[in-house]
């Protein structure tokens, strides 16, 4: 057992899991998996190779790893409603590194969000191979926090990129996939659409969906669709030879067997009426925190959510950083991240405000009252990030409220 092998990782797991229950957790992209996802994901499955896909490998012994990988294929399928998909990207990063491999020659345009808008690293950022090797130029948000289409649509115009990128990381309202479809047609670009954090309201009918309009959809498992860390591309027919060539031999060799199982099991319960609901308390607990936190002064971008997550302007809220003000919630058990806001005067490392969101909290069961109690944490927190001794008190205070409510796969 760990516990005997190999004391210090089995205790630090140990003291990861305590932080878990202990903590209010509001980083957008987290969540809690079940006990069936995690058992999945700590299996056996973890021992084989099996380079190529279902019924086309390289090494022989798949002959049970092929029915995951078409189950984990099927699921995702009848989730999404989309022809084709590949369910062996390790990670989002690597979803959209593939796609760019599929379509783009080095050197080629790409467009996509900038970052500061809600957009993220792999859609062009100039830091990261989709602006190191691609000729990336980025679209943003105006003044109102929303999409400006017509801008979206000079900017395309004007550098007729070969993809356009849409989708968010930290973009909290509805994205016209069809606007982008048409702006796409305009200049000839194929239109991906990056659904990673908001896979799970689209399974649930609680968000658009990207389908028909976009023709790649990329997406990570783990963030509100609740599954494994991993990621899947779906696609038309028409293009499907093509991104599974870019997966596989392209930028990835053998699939994480044991996370292509989990990711099965998560779209099972991803259909569900339950997930359904939860979905649903998603929306409404972001919703009314934003709300909450409005009232008590804080600047939301875009002045609320239609999502999971918003970004709050903490340097005009309350005059400190982002890097001050996640410091600040940390030290009473509260986790966020440190975001940039549009047009961000401040370096990335320490930007202007915080992302927040409510999938994870929501798994717990949290509805709209722990709202109204977590936006008085964060205000309180926030408001006297230098009081040492009331900090430690709300501290004490997350620790006790989180007690009544019990964590998917670790209570
Ligand atoms: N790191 C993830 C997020 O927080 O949105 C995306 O890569």
């Amino acid at each position: 057992m760990l516990q005997d092998t190999d004391n210090p990782i089995y205790d630090l797991i140990a003291k990861e899991k305590k932080r878990q229950i202990e903590g209010i957790e509001l980083i957008a992209s987290e969540n809690y998996t079940s006990t069936s996802v995690l058992q999945a994901m700590g299996s056996i499955l973890t021992n084989k190779y099996s380079e190529g896909y279902p019924s086309k490998r390289y090494y022989r012994g798949n002959q049970y790893i092929d029915q995951i990988e078409n189950i984990a294929i099927d699921r995702a399928k009848e989730l999404f409603k989309v022809d084709h998909v590949n369910v062996q990207p390790c990670s989002g990063s690597s979803a959209n590194f593939a796609v760019h491999l599929a379509f783009l020659n080095v050197g080629d345009r790409t467009m996509g969000m900038s970052l500061d808008a809600g957009g993220h690293l792999t859609h062009g950022s100039k830091v990261s191979v989709s602006g190191k090797y691609f000729d990336s130029v980025n679209y943003g948000v105006g003044d109102n926090g929303f999409i400006n289409y017509d801008q979206v649509r000079k900017i395309a115009l004007d550098h007729r990129p070969k993809l356009i990128w849409t989708g968010l990381s930290a973009y909290s309202r509805v994205i016209d996939w069809k606007e982008f479809r048409k702006i796409a047609d305009e200049v000839g670009a194929i239109l991906i659409a990056d659904i990673a954090h908001i896979a799970g309201l689209i399974a649930t009918g609680h968000y658009p969906s990207p389908v028909p309009h976009a023709d790649v959809i990329t997406t990570t498992t783990h963030k509100t669709l609740r599954g494994p860390r991993g990621a899947m591309i779906m696609c038309n027919e028409q293009y499907a030879e093509s991104i599974d060539k870019a997966v596989f031999p392209g930028t990835q060799g053998g699939p994480h067997n044991h996370t292509i199982a989990a990711i099965a099991v998560a779209l099972k319960e991803a259909s569900t009426e339950e997930f359904k609901k939860y979905s649903q308390q998603v929306i409404l607990n972001a919703k009314k925190l934003a709300d909450e936190l409005t009232k008590k002064g804080y600047t939301i971008v875009s002045g609320g959510t239609d999502n999971h997550l918003m970004l709050t302007d903490v340097l005009k809220s309350v005059n400190l950083s982002g890097k001050e003000a996640s410091l600040a919630l940390e030290c009473a058990n509260i986790t966020v991240n440190k975001n940039a806001v549009p047009n961000d005067s401040r370096k990335p490392w320490d930007p202007s405000g915080v992302r927040i969101g409510t999938a994870a909290i929501t798994s717990r069961g949290m509805k709209e009252k722990e709202m109204e109690k977590i936006a008085q944490y964060i205000d309180t927190v926030l408001r006297n990030s230098n009081n040492e001794d009331l900090i430690k008190k709300i501290k004490l205070e997350v620790k006790n409220f989180t007690k009544n409510f019990l964590i998917p796969g670790i209570n």
